[in-house]
C-alpha cells in the first residue's frame, strides 16, 4: 500500500474535507506495516475501497419557526461501508455539521463499530441546524421535516440512525414518531428510543460507562485504580453526563466540566445532584456551562478556557472533534496527567496526540473508547428485533464484555517493543481486519 499515494488521492478527491482527511490519514499511517505484511489487502485494494464511501445523500430540510418564518437547513446521511452489517451511526445537529464533518465521522464509525465486536457498518447523518435557543415545538417540527426525507434511506435491516451531538432522547422521539407513521411500521429503525417505546435500558449511560470502563482497563494495564483518580472531562451533555455518573460512583472525582462558554472547576468534585443538574443545563438549549458555577458555591467557572489547564490525573475529552490540542497535551503532561482517554469522536488533533505519545502518556482514540455507546445501540437492535427487553444488569454486563474485549485487541495489535500500548494503532488494526477480510470474502461488489 502506497500511503503518500492513497492520501494524495483522498485530498484531490475531497477538496476542503481536512477533517475527513485528517480521520483517514491516522487510520492509514496505523495499518501501513501490517498492510504491507497482509499481502492479500492490496490485491483486493481494500484500503482504497474502504476509503470511499457507499453513497451518500444530501436533502433539504424546511421547517416554519414559532414566528412564522420559513427556515432551510441541510440535511445528509452518509452511508458509509455495510460489510459487516447494516449502516448504524448517529445524526449529528449542530450549526458546524458539513458533509467533511459527516464523512470523517462516518469513516471513524466504520472502525469503532467492527471493534465492537457486534455485526454493524459504517454510517452518519445529520444537519446544520442549531438547536440552542429553539423551542421545544420547533425541534420537534425540524425533527419531522428532516424524517420526511430520511426515511426513504433508512430501514432497520439497511441503516439504523441514533443521536450525536444536538440528538437526545428527546428528538430521537420526534424522529421516530415520525418515521412510524410515514413508514407504517414499529421497528428498531433508530436507536436511543425511550425505554417505553423499544429503547434499551443503559442507552443514555452507555457511551460514558462504557468510557469509564474503558478507562478502568488502561489503569489496569499500569496496575492503578481509578478510585480517588481526580478527572477533567470536557463537555456537559450525554455522553460527560454518563462518565460523571460512572466515574464517581467508582470513587474518582470528577472535578472538571465544560461548555462552549468556558470550564467549570469543582475541588469537591461531583455527587448526584450535580449530575443531575448538567441534564437540566442540557435540556435548557442554551448551551452554556455557568449557571453550574451560580449554583454550586465549590464550583468556579473559568470564562473562555478549556478544562486541560486544570491538574489532573485523567483527562477525558467529551464534547467535540480537535477539542484538545498540542498545547493542551504539552498542559496536561506539565501537569502530571497519566492518560488521555477520548470520548468525543477525534477529540483530539493529531499533534496533541503525537505529544501525549511521546511523553509516555496513555491515549485512547474515541473508536475504542466510545464504542460503548454505539455497542448498546446494537444491542438494542438485537431487542427489537428479538420482540424483548433485556434487565440493565443483563445490558451492563454486555458492555462491560465489549469494552473489555476492545481493549485486549488494541493491546494485541497495538503493544510496542518498549511495552507502550499505541491504542491508535491496535484499534485501527482490530477495527480494520474484521471489514477487510469480510470485504474479501464478500467479492468486489
Ligand atoms: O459516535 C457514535 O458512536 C454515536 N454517536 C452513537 C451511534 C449509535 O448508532 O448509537
Amino acid at each position: 500500500m502506497d500511503v503518500k499515494k492513497i492520501l494524495a488521492d483522498v485530498k484531490a478527491k475531497n477538496p476542503g474535507q481536512d477533517l475527513f482527511l485528517q480521520a483517514v490519514t491516522e487510520v492509514l499511517e496505523s495499518i501501513e506495516d501490517f498492510v504491507a505484511k497482509n499481502k492479500k489487502y492490496d490485491k483486493h485494494k481494500i484500503v482504497e475501497r474502504m476509503v470511499e464511501p457507499d453513497r451518500i445523500f444530501q436533502f433539504k430540510v424546511e421547517w416554519i419557526d414559532d414566528k412564522g418564518n420559513i427556515n432551510i437547513n441541510r440535511g445528509y446521511r452518509v452511508q458509509f461501508n455495510n460489510a459487516i452489517g447494516p449502516y448504524k451511526g448517529g445524526l449529528r445537529f449542530h450549526p458546524t455539521v458539513t458533509l467533511d464533518t459527516l464523512k470523517f465521522l462516518g469513516f471513524e464509525q466504520t472502525f469503532k463499530n467492527s471493534l465492537t465486536t457486534l455485526p454493524m457498518g459504517g454510517g452518519k447523518g445529520g444537519s446544520d441546524f442549531d438547536p440552542k435557543g429553539k423551542s421545544d415545538n420547533e425541534i420537534m417540527r425540524f425533527c419531522q421535516a428532516f424524517m420526511t426525507e430520511l426515511y426513504k434511506y433508512i430501514g432497520p435491516d439497511t441503516d439504523v440512525p441514533a443521536g450525536d451531538i444536538g440528538v437526545g432522547g428527546r428528538e430521537i422521539g420526534y424522529l421516530y414518531g415520525m418515521y412510524k407513521k410515514l413508514a407504517r411500521e414499529n421497528t428498531g429503525v433508530l436507536t436511543g428510543k425511550g425505554a417505553g417505546w423499544g429503547g434499551s435500558i443503559l442507552r443514555p449511560e452507555a457511551t460514558g460507562f462504557g468510557g469509564i470502563y474503558f478507562v478502568e482497563n488502561m489503569l489496569k494495564e499500569k496496575k492503578l485504580k481509578i478510585k480517588g483518580m481526580k478527572i477533567a472531562l470536557s463537555g456537559f451533555g450525554n455522553v460527560a453526563w454518563g462518565a460523571a455518573l460512572k466515574a464517581t460512583e467508582l470513587g474518582a472525582k470528577v472535578v472538571c466540566i465544560s461548555g462552549p462558554d468556558g470550564y467549570i472547576y469543582d475541588e469537591e468534585g461531583m455527587n448526584a445532584k450535580k449530575i443531575d443538574y448538567m441534564l437540566e443545563l442540557r435540556d435548557s438549549n442554551n448551551n452554556v456551562v455557568e449557571p453550574f458555577a451560580k449554583k454550586f458555591p465549590s464550583a468556579k467557572f473559568f470564562k473562555g478556557k478549556k478544562p486541560w489547564e486544570a491538574k489532573v490525573d485523567i483527562a477525558m475529552p467529551c464534547a467535540i472533534q480537535n477539542e484538545l490540542d498540542a498545547k493542551d497535551a504539552k498542559a496536561l503532561i506539565k501537569n502530571g496527567c497519566k492518560l488521555v482517554c477520548e470520548v468525543s469522536n477525534m477529540g483530539c488533533t493529531a499533534d496533541a496526540i503525537h505529544e501525549l505519545q511521546k511523553a509516555g502518556v496513555a491515549f485512547a482514540p474515541g473508536k475504542a473508547a466510545n464504542a460503548g455507546g454505539v455497542g448498546v445501540s446494537g444491542l438494542e437492535m438485537s431487542q427489537n428485533a428479538g420482540h424483548l427487553g433485556w434487565s440493565g444488569a443483563q445490558v451492563d454486563e454486555k458492555l462491560h464484555f465489549m469494552m473489555d474485549s476492545i481493549h485486549e485487541n488494541c493491546v494485541k495489535y497495538g503493544k510496542e517493543k518498549n511495552g507502550y500500548i499505541n491504542y491508535v494503532k491496535g484499534a485501527n488494526i482490530a477495527g480494520f481486519i474484521k471489514v477487510a477480510d469480510s470485504m474479501i470474502e464478500l467479492g468486489v461488489c
